[in-house]
């Protein structure tokens, strides 16, 4: 039994952080592997669609991220392998604290300064305060989870939105399509992780942002999909919304003609709100390649029907 790495970004680091927890895995990297057939599992970053085709036992594809959305788009995804994914706590925190970075940016509107400075103007001006801020955040998964703790010990006044009713996590969680309006009501600062889906895709659209507050902010750290960029820019234009932070596009990179990259409200970052470290998730990719050759229980299983 063997282990490809199929990731068009470099394999390197990955091998070497396998290779630390088991010396002896016998470890492929796509698209120099040969004898496709002793291959069982695969670590993937957005493959190419269809190549798992000639993988015939395959028995486990693990993301190499939190996010499955890359692999379930492929159609010749084989029926019969498990989706797993990764849950990295150093990637939650990363998380939390680049959230944390884009909401006291907003706070203090740093970007005007910025702006002011190179116009070398001196224009002191007001700005919110934490106590005075309410977050709402879309997702309420391991990472979710972990960006509400960080901002609840920060001070900041946090409520969460699920799918599903989720009790015990130590805030008020709205859920399902019923509580949408009354999540975000209560939101001066809305941020989006989550899992891009059927039922997710598009759901940052006018609908949703009549129902913010005025000069309500948004933050996508999900992905891109799940934003109606048109719906975005005229609600900011309009001025009922104050402006947002993107660090995930439909298509990445954002294509050159984006009027997205311009906006003097809207930050842009490319992707990097928080990586994988290899080096943190390796135990566990290994633990479930073992549970994969021995039949048992794999960790972080994905539902394909949730998508998640
Ligand atoms: C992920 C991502 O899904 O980096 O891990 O977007």
């Amino acid at each position: 039994m063997a282990l490809v790495i199929i990731n068009p970004k470099g394999v390197a680091p990955w091998i070497d952080a396998l290779k630390q927890v088991d010396p002896n895995l016998d470890i492929r990297t796509f698209p120099n592997d040969s004898n496709r057939e002793e291959i069982h599992f695969a670590l993937t970053w957005r493959h190419p669609y269809g190549i798992f085709k000639d993988y015939p036992n395959l028995k486990c594809i693990s993301s190499m991220g939190a996010g499955v959305d890359h692999l379930l788009r492929d159609p010749e995804l084989p029926d019969d392998a498990f989706i797993t994914r990764l849950v990295d706590p150093y990637l939650a925190k990363d998380m939390a604290e680049f959230v944390l970075a884009l909401i006291m940016n907003h706070l203090r509107d740093l970007n005007a300064f910025k702006i002011k400075q190179t116009q070398v103007i001196w224009k002191p001006a007001d700005y919110l305060r934490i106590k005075d801020v309410k977050v709402g955040i879309m997702g309420m998964g391991a990472i979710g989870r972990q960006v509400a703790s960080e901002l609840q010990k920060t001070g900041f006044n946090v409520s969460g939105w699920a799918r599903t009713e989720k009790r015990g996590i130590g805030l008020t969680v709205y859920s399902g399509l019923t509580e949408f309006p009354t999540f975000l009501n209560n939101t001066d600062v809305l941020v989006c992780v989550l899992p891009l889906t059927e039922a997710t895709k598009g759901i940052l659209n006018k609908d949703c942002f009549k129902q913010l507050p005025k000069n309500a902010f948004i933050i996508n750290v999900g992905r891109g999909e799940q934003v109606v960029e048109a719906d975005l820019l005229q609600y900011i234009s309009e001025g009922h919304l104050s402006g947002a932070s993107l660090d995930v596009f439909t298509e990445e990179p954002l294509p050159i003609d984006s009027p997205l990259w311009k906006h003097p409200r809207i930050n842009i970052t490319p992707h990097i709100a928080s990586i994988t470290n290899p080096e943190s998730v390796a135990a566990q990719i290994v633990e479930n390649y073992y549970r994969c050759k021995e039949g048992k229980v794999l960790l972080n299983l994905v539902s394909r029907e949730k998508g998640y």
